[in-house]
């Protein structure tokens, strides 16, 4: 069997001849899953898992880069698990965990990081926003957050990164890192694609259609979260801020009605044009009130299914700590081969 056929059969625990692409994405337990991780990454990473090998892990070490109370944290872990559960992401297809759990994510990120410029990290616009947004704890892991998402992705030998677009330029860096390494040390990592979804690669805030939704938005009419309940979301959509005008129709000159169709034809399955023809006509209002209630719709089941969830702690430690395991057994693979490519000794056969 080839090397690549045995990262296959580790993740998936079955013998094949051919590799299957790996998947690998990540979300930091802060706030809840939005609208916006949904559409953009969470969803999709629902629909590949059965097609390709697939990890998916609660980036918990990526989130210590902004202050956080330790228990609140721990609190958001548990939930964040519980909604990727509810969301669908099914143990029984992906490897689901922590990534502080998986002890090879920090340190490959430390050889990664002797292998990239600090001009690098510090263009990285996150680091600029989140910088200004923080501007009194502009710590190294907030600059380094890049490189060690670039572990994560390089360590799984990833084929596939399912993001939405504000995550693009990160990827390019995780790219950049690993041509650069192969072209040092010889054949080493695979080099990733993104995987940006077509339609709703950037939900915007319902209450700045400029801006992405994102869930550290302090303005929470801005965002609805998969867990959040029908009334609350219907209200959120009727504030909604919408453009000038009354046509509904999605057009550059209209960016929160263009927003709200986006999330109507992700939501519903429908294209973007069929919603336009469907509400031809229609004002302002009525739309809003459909979006609201197709996103209701999609997220009731997700709403009862966390709860459940939430309330068997023993059902995630289960999950967690067998994915933990499985992740850690692919992992090994490649941190040795790298430790191995930079000159570290080792005497393991
Ligand atoms: N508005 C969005 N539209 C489409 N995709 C989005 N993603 C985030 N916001 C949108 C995608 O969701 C995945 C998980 O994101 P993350 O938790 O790693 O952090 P983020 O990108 O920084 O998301 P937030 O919501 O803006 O978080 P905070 O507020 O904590 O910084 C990623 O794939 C991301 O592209």
């Amino acid at each position: 069997m080839t090397e690549k056929g045995v990262y296959m059969t580790e993740i998936n625990d079955k013998v094949q001849n051919e590799r299957k692409k790996v998947v690998l994405s990540g979300i930091q337990p802060t706030g809840t899953i939005t609208l916006g991780n949904y559409v953009g990454a969470v969803s999709n990473w629902g629909k590949m898992q059965d097609d390709y090998d697939s990890l998916f892990f609660i980036a918990d070490l990526h989130a210590l880069t902004v202050r956080r109370e330790p228990a609140e944290l721990r609190q958001m872990c548990m939930s964040f698990f519980a909604q990727l559960l509810a969301c669908g992401i099914d143990p029984e297809k992906s490897v689901l965990y922590f990534q502080s759990h998986v002890p090879a994510h920090s340190e490959l990120a430390w050889i990664l990081n002797c292998n990239t410029y600090v001009g690098e990290a510090s263009r990285m616009t996150q680091f600029k926003d989140k910088s200004a947004k923080h501007a009194d704890n502009i710590n190294m892991g907030l600059m380094d957050y890049p490189v060690l998402m670039a572990a994560d992705i390089l360590l799984f030998r990833s084929d596939l990164v399912p993001v939405g677009i504000d995550q693009k330029q990160h990827l390019e860096l995780a790219r950049d890192i690993a041509i650069r390494f192969n072209n040092r040390y010889g054949d080493t990592f695979v080099v990733p694609e993104g995987y940006i979804p077509k339609t709703g690669a950037k939900v915007c805030s319902l209450q700045d259609p400029t801006a992405k939704m994102s869930k550290s938005d302090p303005d929470p009419n801005g965002w609805v979260s998969v867990i959040e309940d029908e009334s609350s979301i219907m209200k959120k959509f009727k504030r909604a801020v919408t453009d000038s005008g009354n046509e509904i129709v999605a057009r550059e000159d209209k960016p929160g009605i263009t927003n709200l169709l986006v999330i109507y034809s992700v939501m519903t399955g429908k294209t973007v044009e069929e919603a336009e023809r469907e509400f031809a006509g229609c004002g302002y209002g009525t739309f809003k009130t459909a979006v609201g209630e197709a996103v209701a719709a999609k997220f009731k089941p997700i709403r009862e299914e966390y709860a459940r969830y939430l309330a068997d702690k023993a059902y995630i430690a289960e999950v967690a700590k067998a994915g933990a395991e499985k992740a850690a057994r692919i992992a090994a693979r490649t941190l040795a081969k790298v430790k191995r490519k930079v000159g570290l000794v080792s005497f393991d056969k």
